[in-house]
């Protein structure tokens, strides 16, 4: 069972409010999208905010994950303790529904992070095949190490047929018939989580085997042990951070490792004088070439009256570019419309995911053209453009062209952009990290992060990922929760919308440091800092990290930490927290954390309080399994408490287990 330092505190969440403040629209603290909501105030235009409002009060039986919809006999709702009402049409009972609807999420979060997977393996695939013209291989140091940990053959070898063995391996891990587990997921997790994934049963064996398989064990009539259920749940997370680990690396190989990079993040980065794009969703594959053929076409834009193209990020295609080209973050997911509603955006171009379909709508009362480039991702309204790889370059010209066309049609009384924005450093690949790290000691890099833990300098690790859920104010979570944190000497990596929260509010930079970081944090950084003098960009509060599917960084550094420590992961002291979760994804990310051994704080609930006995097995008894366990709590205040508490724990566990082993001159136990 976890436990807590605060007696008070329980596996319970407190009693804050679910929905804070459920009549009210301004639903966010971002000061960009505060300024921008007071700007078209009179306008009536309807945002994403106004639709939280008319949401409320939501569906109690939803919320607790009691309905039922699985079948068409149904919707089923659980509504009685006891007798027929108590149970759905065929029997199921309220543990069986919450489970089955917890795992379906995350079968939708494996399916959308292993789909983006294969959309890079598919260009890389096109690329060996001499079909991607326009693509090369950007970081083959980063291809030769992945290689290596697959245990393909590296030497004397052609960088294209290396190239070409990985990504064979990686289509293998999505069809994979025979009982071997997903070779990426196998090539960097411990030998103790092996072991465990193993014993349990969840080791997958492919990513879309376990998608479908998950789908088919929670069908009607199938499977209706809550525990059964929810570890075939575990085992298509583990596909998902397969799936995530793809995209991670295969993008890392085409686009390059990310390293410290300086832009600006909020708004205020949409330039009047430019022609705006906007490149919104996840997959890198389209975005980078919109940025190399902006930098292309800069004349054209002149031929209008525009300086030139300004590219500007959202959600996680900004963070991809943001990480990589250090392209200005105008917003993340919440704030999505309000970059339209600045009046000087003249496209968003879209990928798929988190892209609100109300764009379109938004874009309707502008200029602004918002071009949907995937085939299974279209709007109604809005002009579609299939992306190819064979032909990207010019496919991205061509959305250049329309945005650059939509820029005569601008409307100057329409014209408002807030004026924030702020200094970012971001770029924080787990290789540029160990870098900033091998500078204090070239020979073990990561013990600099583990041995300020063990001396107290630091109090841990904590990767801070996940989206905006409005059912709490934008924001405000994400900030809350790394104050706190950061304020007791934690050292934090974000990734996704939370990162992107740090970058808006001007956190995620080197100024900040001395306002929020405690003393240990401090120095630390310090520390670094003087023995990277060649770090021109400074050493930000919190460390940006990447997308969502970038978690599997976080992942990496975890298991680099419990290497370096010589322990399994579940005794790192490394916690994740996603304030404000929202996404399939997330649910998914989190459950895999969980399942790899971390403590993951979750600010919105998911709907697992209609079951006494799933909440039980999600907060408490996943613990006692794999060491790792949810905090579902709602008051970002208590979240992070919690999380530092699974923190000093585990640095008190390590501490008194290192001085003994050391004492007696044994090994380290592994058996705490
Ligand atoms: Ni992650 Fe990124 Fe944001 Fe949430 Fe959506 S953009 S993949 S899912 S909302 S963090
Ligand atoms: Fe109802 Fe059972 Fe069908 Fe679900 S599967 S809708 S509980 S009859």
């Amino acid at each position: 069972m976890p436990r807590y330092r605060d007696l008070t505190h329980t596996a319970r969440p407190s009693n804050a409010p679910r929905v804070v403040d459920p009549k009210n629209h301004v639903r966010t603290t971002d000061p960009g999208a505060l300024q921008m909501l007071k700007m078209v105030e009179d306008s009536k235009i309807e945002s994403v905010f106004d639709r939280v409002v008319a949401q409320q009060p939501q569906c109690t039986f939803g919320y607790n994950g009691i309905c039922c919809k699985i079948c068409i006999a149904g919707p089923c709702r659980i509504k009685k303790e006891e007798g027929p009402g108590s149970r759905g049409i065929c029997g199921a009972s309220a543990y069986t529904i919450v489970s089955r609807n917890l795992v379906r999420y995350i079968a939708g979060g494996a399916a959308s992070h292993s789909e983006h997977a294969r959309h890079i393996l598919h260009t890389a695939h096109a690329l060996t095949e001499g079909k991607a013209p326009d693509y090369e291989i950007k970081s083959p140091a980063k291809l030769l190490k992945l290689a290596e940990k697959l245990g393909i053959a590296t030497l004397n070898r052609d960088n294209m047929e290396i190239l070409k063995e990985v990504v064979e391996l990686g289509y293998a891990d999505f069809g994979r018939y025979q009982d071997r587990p997903i070779a990426f997921l196998d090539s960097f997790i411990t030998e103790g989580r092996r072991k465990k994934f193993q014993h349990t049963n969840i080791m997958p064996t492919a990513i879309d085997g376990s998608v479908t398989e998950i789908i088919a064990q929670t069908a009607m009539g199938v499977d209706s042990d809550p525990v059964n259920i929810i570890f075939g749940g575990l085992k298509t997370a583990l596909a998902d951070l397969a799936g995530s680990y793809i995209g991670t690396t295969i993008s890392d190989v085409l686009f390059g490792i990310p390293e410290p990079i300086v832009s600006e993040a909020n708004l205020g980065v949409i330039n009047p004088k430019m022609v705006n794009i906007a490149v919104h969703g996840h997959n890198p594959v389209l975005s980078e070439m919109v940025v190399a053929a902006a930098r292309a076409m800069k004349e054209d834009a002149k031929k209008v009256g525009a300086e030139g193209i300004n590219i500007v990020g959202i959600c996680c295609t900004g963070n991809e570019l943001l990480m990589r080209e250090g392209v200005y973050l105008a917003t993340s997911s919440a704030s999505q419309e309000m970059a339209i509603m600045t009046g000087a955006l003249d496209a968003m171009v879209v990928d798929i995911q988190c892209i609100y379909p109300s764009v379109q709508t938004v874009a309707e009362c502008f200029h602004t053209k918002v071009v949907t480039t995937e085939f299974m991702m279209k709007i109604p309204g809005a002009q579609h453009i299939a992306f190819n790889t064979a032909t990207a370059m010019t496919d991205a010209k061509k959305l250049i062209s329309i945005a650059i066309e939509a820029y005569k049609h601008r409307d100057p009384k329409k014209i408002s952009i807030p004026n924030e924005r702020h200094h970012v450093v971001a770029g924080f690949s787990i290789e540029a990290l160990t870098e900033v790290f091998a500078k204090v000691c070239p020979d073990r890099p990561i013990s600099v992060l583990t041995d300020a833990i063990l001396s107290g300098q630091l109090k841990g690790v904590a990767l801070l990922a996940g989206c905006n859920n409005l059912k709490r104010l934008q924001d405000e979570s994400h900030i809350a929760v790394l104050k706190e944190l950061v304020k007791n000497d934690v050292f934090v990596i974000a990734t996704g919308c939370s990162a992107g929260a740090y970058a808006k509010f001007g956190l995620m930079s080197p100024s900040a440091v001395d306002g929020y970081a405690g003393d240990g944090l401090k120095s630390f950084l310090k520390t670094l800092e003087e023995a990277n003098p060649q770090l021109s960009t400074g050493l930000p509060l919190v460390f940006h990290m990447g997308a969502c599917v970038d978690n599997s960084r976080g992942m990496d550094l975890a298991i680099a930490m419990a290497n370096e420590l010589g322990v399994d992961v579940p005794k790192v002291p490394f916690v994740a927290s996603a304030p404000e979760a929202m996404h399939e994804k997330a649910i998914s990310i989190g459950s895999w954390a969980v399942t790899m051994g971390l403590p993951v704080h979750v600010g919105s609930l998911p709907p697992v309080e209609g079951s006494d006995l799933v909440y039980g097995v999600t907060t408490q008894i996943a613990h006692d399994v794999f060491g790792g366990n949810f905090i579902f709590e709602v008051d970002p205040l208590i979240g992070a408490t919690k999380l530092l508490d699974a923190l000093e724990y585990r640095t008190w566990k390590l501490g008194i287990h290192k001085m003994t082993a050391e004492k007696n001159e044994t090994t380290l136990a592994q058996g705490w």
